[in-house]
């Protein structure tokens, strides 16, 4: 028995100590030590000794459990370390690699031209209102002294998707609509951007949809004089204190008088910003204000026109299409 136990203990050493493998050590604490491991089975057999014999082999047999267990601790103990430091090794991290260079995304050129507008008219105390794309043919004419018969209500040049609805042409039709929630209150001082459509061929310098910012003031002895300083002023803002302006006299059929605003391109000569003029009073008259007590005047800029002209664009579509290549030159802007 004794030389049972002694071979018992050699074959363990050797087997814990070539195993490479936590679940393999935990294996074999189990074939060695367990309950029905072969410690056990060779202490079962010690009922078969002399009485004097057995305390001895008991000895030996708890000195070889002993060795057994510590080489088990120990292997453990080395393994997990074995494991860790080829962990380490494996994560190991070089903060000093550069690192991977996140793209910073930037506001279309179109939406900070928009926020750039709404800024400076803000900036003079206008307010920003806005509306429904799909309007009916009586706020988006009518109300705007387009009667029926006029050329622009024309099936050819509007998105008509039914006889009384279109998509809007202009964002005109805002300033009826909070006119008329007013209710012959004044002042009004609003600003109204958005989307407009229109039936265009596109080329280089038209679209079927492009975007609109409208401004509106009434009140009480609103002159052309005011006109022609907040457009100065907005024309200042934009292009720079040294811009030249000038007013032209123009038709539109909400407007009387009604002007085309220019500013001076020291490459291009004069070219058009916007369109402006004093509300009709048929207009004001229609939505509740007495034209007798109240005039005011009102502006609309084509935002792409302001954007191309400011950021050299040479094609409108370049503003739709989302070329990264395009739209990257404005992450300054
Ligand atoms: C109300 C009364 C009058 C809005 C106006 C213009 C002149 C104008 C164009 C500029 C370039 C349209 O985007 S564009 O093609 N607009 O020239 N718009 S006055 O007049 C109004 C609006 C609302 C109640």
């Amino acid at each position: 028995m004794l030389e049972k136990l002694h071979t018992l203990q050699a074959e363990a050493e050797t087997a814990i100590l070539e195993t490479n493998d936590i679940t393999a050590l935990r294996d074999l604490k189990v074939k060695y030590l367990g309950k029905k491991g072969e410690l056990t089975s060779i202490l079962r057999g010690m009922g078969g000794l002399p009485a004097e014999e057995r305390p001895q082999m008991g000895k030996v047999a708890n000195e070889v459990r002993g060795v057994i267990e510590s080489l088990l601790i120990d292997r453990e103990t080395a393994l997990e370390e074995a494991e860790l430091e080829e962990r380490l090794q494996l994560e190991k991290l070089d903060v000093t690699l550069p690192g991977i260079s996140q793209e910073i995304g930037t506001a279309h050129p179109l939406n900070s031209m928009i926020e750039k507008i709404e800024d400076i008219f803000i900036g003079m105390g206008f307010g920003v209102a806005e509306g429904p794309e799909v309007e009916t043919d009586q706020y988006n004419f009518e109300a705007l002294n387009l009667p029926k018969e006029h050329p622009a209500r024309d099936m050819q040049d509007s998105f008509y998707i039914n006889p009384e609805m279109l998509l809007r042409t202009h964002t005109s039709s805002v300033q009826i609509r909070t006119l008329e929630a007013k209710k012959g209150e004044a002042p009004v001082r609003i600003i109204c951007p958005g989307k407009v459509y229109r039936r265009d061929d596109d080329d280089a310098t038209h679209s079927h949809q492009f975007t609109q910012i409208e401004g509106l003031v009434v009140d009480q002895n609103v002159s052309m004089s005011e006109l022609n300083g907040v457009l100065f002023a907005f024309a200042q803002k934009m292009f720079g204190a040294g811009i030249e302006m000038r007013l032209r006299p123009s038709f539109f059929p909400f407007t009387e008088p009604s002007v085309e605003v220019d500013i001076y391109h020291p490459e291009k000569g004069w070219i058009e910003i916007l369109g402006a003029g004093m509300v009709h009073p048929d207009v004001l008259a229609r939505v509740g204000y007495d034209p007798e007590v109240y005039t005011g005047f009102a502006f609309g800029v084509g935002v792409e026109r302001i954007a191309i002209l400011k950021y050299d664009i040479d094609d409108i579509r370049q503003l739709y299409t989302n070329d990264l290549r395009f739209l990257d030159q404005f992450k300054s802007v």
